[in-house]
């Protein structure tokens, strides 16, 4: 009580005054029950680093009572109770009505402002937001931490960003934030901010996506692109074609419709889009399980028959179905590592090829452009993986998305040629790549070599993969993050602020791991965790 008396006083003469203050009343800052002995006092623990801030060196706390002012708005509401839940995680064990009473706590509201009613999820949705914490008005003490966005999705940003303000501090037992004030702009640097999960190769249940996605949320990435589909399962129901799911490892292993519909619906009110991809005519074995027909022989299984138009009614009866699950805009048609030999040693394809005067190679550009038709009929915009563009150039749609993988160089050439490009640079994005090390996803620049600016506005952003062959439900997370943070933090931030010493970079992003396990996510170690603590 007392001290908030002082501060009162000071805060009026001057918010600087208050803040030298505040240190040596308190004199601790960002304690917590996150390693504090190496907190560094000079960063800002937020990750990603928001584009613009500034805070002063006031300590306050929060009130476990925290009251949401918000209209209208369920998704926000619904945020809300999840972040609360997240910021007094300790609340139960250490804050008894009795703790509570003997307290005045100093922010007792957040208050949201979201000035769009439009809900609408899609590329280059406005995910901008504010947040301040700082006096209400006609006040001189802090009191009141505010989010203001144009839409929903900007002010999850926001209390994701308020969230990790906040920390528990063991010696007063209530939830505080240091630094106050904060002002805090921020936006992303790039549109398309994914994380490739692998369905095909191992199953994953779909808690397990959906604490994937939570997970995404905390790390401000908005893209999952789901590879449901390859050529060792075929998990997801498909209503007009009853037997595709056929090619799933075990009646269990499966998607339903409705399973999908909620992983789509989880991920929006988390501000994630999902793009599904069927990936054709390569990688595609598992679709023959229910309709052999769509194999070109017993003995040649992949790619996908190509002189039937039985194929490509099978591909636009799943599009069909799948707009009805998916809304996003972006459909990925996958088309990589197609190997067209056994094409040439069917006897039938053969034929059909001599008959339209093709050779293999034209029968697979054949191929990926029919998909895209198919896709762009029903109002998708076609993503395809490099080796599209790497064999068709300027035949592919106008429209189509290029997805590197191979190397880099690809998305220059792509975006030179008026495409748009998502980088996934295998070197440095791969996340099944367990020897790639943080620093490689962090420092990779997807506008490296593209210097044109209008060039620049094509790349819409990049995604780290993880292949499903070699993780399951066991261990997905923890090959997921950190790494997949680090690239979080490329595509987010601005390219200034990710291009200094990685020292504190890696202090920043073990705070950021640690958080993550805090939340119930498996992340692994960054580095040693001994090494980061001064002897005891
Ligand atoms: N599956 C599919 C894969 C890969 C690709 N497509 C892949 C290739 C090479 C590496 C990792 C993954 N497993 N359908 C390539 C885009 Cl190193």
């Amino acid at each position: 009580m007392e001290v908030c008396h002082i501060y009162q006083l000071l805060c009026v003469i001057s918010a600087t005054l208050c803040a030298i203050v505040e240190g040596r009343v308190h004199g601790f800052y960002g304690s917590s029950n996150l390693p504090k002995t190496d907190l560094n006092d000079s960063l800002a623990y937020i990750w990603p680093l928001p584009k613009q801030f500034t805070h002063g060196n006031l300590t306050v706390s929060i009130s476990p009572d925290l009251v949401l002012e918000v209209e209208g708005k369920g998704v926000i509401r619904d945020a809300f109770e999840r972040y609360k839940k997240l910021i007094f995680k300790h609340h139960a064990k250490y804050s008894s009505s009795e703790v509570r009473e003997n307290f005045d706590y100093d922010v007792h509201r957040l208050k949201i402002v979201v000035y769009s009613d439009d809900e609408n999820l899609q590329l280059g949705v406005d995910e901008s937001y504010s947040l301040y914490v700082t006096s209400g008005q006609g006040s001189s003490i802090i009191q009141e931490a505010t989010i203001e966005a144009n839409t929903i999705y900007g002010a999850l940003h926001g209390m994701e960003t308020f969230s990790q303000l906040c920390d528990f501090n063991f010696v007063t037992k209530r939830v505080e934030l240091s630094k106050a004030p904060w002002f805090i702009q921020d936006e992303p640097r790039f549109a398309f901010r994914g994380l490739l999960l692998d369905t095909s190769r191992h199953y994953q249940p779909i808690n397990v996506i959906k604490q994937v996605i939570d997970s995404m949320a905390y790390a401000k990435l908005n893209v999952l692109h789901w590879h449901i589909i390859d050529e060792q399962s075929f998990p997801l129901e498909v209503p007009s074609l009853p037997n595709l799911w056929d090619g799933s490892y075990t009646k269990w292993e499966r998607y339903t419709v409705e399973d999908a519909s909620e992983i789509v619906e989880f991920a929006k009110t988390r501000g994630i889009n999902v793009m599904a991809e069927i990936d054709i005519p390569g990688h595609a074995e598992s679709w023959g399980a229910g309709y052999p027909d769509l194999w070109p022989s017993a003995t040649c299984r992949e790619p996908l028959d190509v002189s039937k138009n039985f194929t490509f009614d099978v591909i636009s009866s799943i599009l069909a179905d799948m707009r009805k699950i998916f809304p996003f805009e972006l459909f990925h048609l996958g088309g990589d590592e197609v190997n067209t030999d056994c094409w040439n040693s069917t006897p039938h394809v053969k034929q059909w090829l001599q008959d339209h005067n093709m050779t293999a190679k034209d029968a697979y550009q054949y191929f990926v452009l029919r998909g895209q038709q198919i896709a762009i009929a029903q109002k998708w915009t076609p993503v395809n993986w490099e080796e599209t563009f790497n064999t068709f150039k300027e035949n592919l749609s106008p429209q189509t998305v290029v997805h590197n993988w191979l190397g880099p160089g690809v998305c220059p050439q792509a975006v030179a040629k008026g495409f748009k490009c998502i980088v996934s640079n295998q070197g440095v994005w791969y996340l099944d790549h367990l020897d790639i090390p943080w620093e490689d996803f962090y420092t990779s620049e997807p506008l490296e070599g593209i210097d044109d600016a209008s060039h620049q506005k094509l790349v819409l952003g990049g995604e780290v993969c993880m292949w499903g062959e070699t993780v399951d439900a066991s261990d997905v997370q923890q090959t997921i993050w950190p790494r997949a943070a680090a690239a979080s933090e490329r595509l987010w931030s601005p390219r200034d602020a990710t291009s200094t010493g990685l020292d504190t970079v890696l202090q920043r992003l073990e705070y950021f791991r640690c958080l993550l396990n805090q939340r119930g996510i498996a992340a692994a170690p960054v580095a040693n965790e001994y090494a980061r603590r001064p002897p005891i």
